[in-house]
């Protein structure tokens, strides 16, 4: 919807950890984004923090963009979830992936959207190719209460360069590495020092839980963790435009995912118990 990558997109489940924000300029509209993690059942301390946080943000959002799947096999599933919906917002149907799937069995599924409480616009959409992602901005244009801007025009996120960082290592560590060990990886960009002269300097801490886990991030003789090095820093330079020296340090804190004052250091949760 911004036109620009904001955070990591992967084909594996909970990728999206935090609210990201993205911020959408029109000629007379101004849409802030919120992209949230997704509703899932919990294993861990951190899932629940993260279903916490979709939860906030849907409940303090006029528009909430439900984005389903284009399948009958998802759809009671996908309808639960609809109506599992915090907050007052008007609720738009995304029907994404519509590339994977004949049109045909698209308009049971649009008029079983159609009918679900709250659900005011159904929009089938293939975020991929780009297509009806205009009818889906319209859409949510359509519901959103008049108020001055809360940006600059010309500002695309509030996210700091530091959160682009981490999410270009998350990533891709989620790309590069299988099983748990993605789960199990926190990033904590602990220096950004920009430099007039020569490369910016970052380093960056990936937390895992195990030394099993450290082990597999660094791989033989350093091997994993300077291939995940080299691309991501190619992807940091892409992004700022200038070359960068990115230094990786792979640590461990044990059970990360189930201190509360882990998941407040990593910025998941405030720590509050507010709903
Ligand atoms: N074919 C197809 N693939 C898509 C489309 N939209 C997203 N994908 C792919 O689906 C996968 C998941 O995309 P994400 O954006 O990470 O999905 P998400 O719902 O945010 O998932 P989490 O962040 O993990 O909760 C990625 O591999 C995307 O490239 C689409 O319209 N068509
Ligand atoms: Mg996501």
């Amino acid at each position: 919807m911004v036109g620009q990558a904001l955070a990591a997109v992967t084909p594996k489940p909970q990728t999206t950890r935090m609210t990201v924000r993205g911020i959408l300029n029109g000629t007379d509209y101004q849409v802030v984004v919120e992209d949230t993690p997704g509703l899932m059942s919990p294993r861990s301390t951190l899932d629940k923090a993260m279903i916490r946080l979709a939860r906030l943000t849907a409940a303090s959002a006029d528009v909430v963009v439900a984005v389903v799947h284009p399948w009958a096999a998802a759809i009671e599933e996908d309808v639960t979830l609809i109506r599992s919906i915090p907050g007052g917002g008007t609720v738009v149907a995304a029907v994404n992936k519509i590339d994977l799937v004949p049109k045909a069995g698209l308009l049971p599924l649009i008029a079983r959207y159609a009918g679900t409480p709250r659900v005011r616009e159904v929009v089938p959409v293939s975020a991929a190719q780009r297509d009806g992602v205009d009818r889906l901005v319209g859409a949510v244009v359509r519901y959103l209460p008049e108020c001055p801007p809360l940006y600059p025009p010309d500002q695309v996120s509030d996210q700091s360069e530091r959160f682009f960082v981490a999410e270009i290592l998350r990533e891709q560590i989620m790309l590069l590495y299988h099983d748990e060990v993605p789960y199990a990886t926190a990033i904590a960009v602990d220096e950004f020092a920009e430099r007039e002269q020569g490369k910016d300097f970052i380093r960056a801490v990936i937390w895992v839980e195990r030394e099993s886990q450290r082990m597999i991030l660094i791989g033989k003789g350093g091997s994993s963790l300077k291939r995940l090095g080299s691309r991501a820093r190619s992807a940091v330079e892409r992004m700022l435009d200038r070359p960068v020296y990115l230094e990786l340090w792979v640590k461990v804190r044990p059970k990360w995912r189930e201190h509360q004052e882990d998941l407040i250091h990593f910025g998941f949760t405030s720590g509050s118990s507010s709903p």
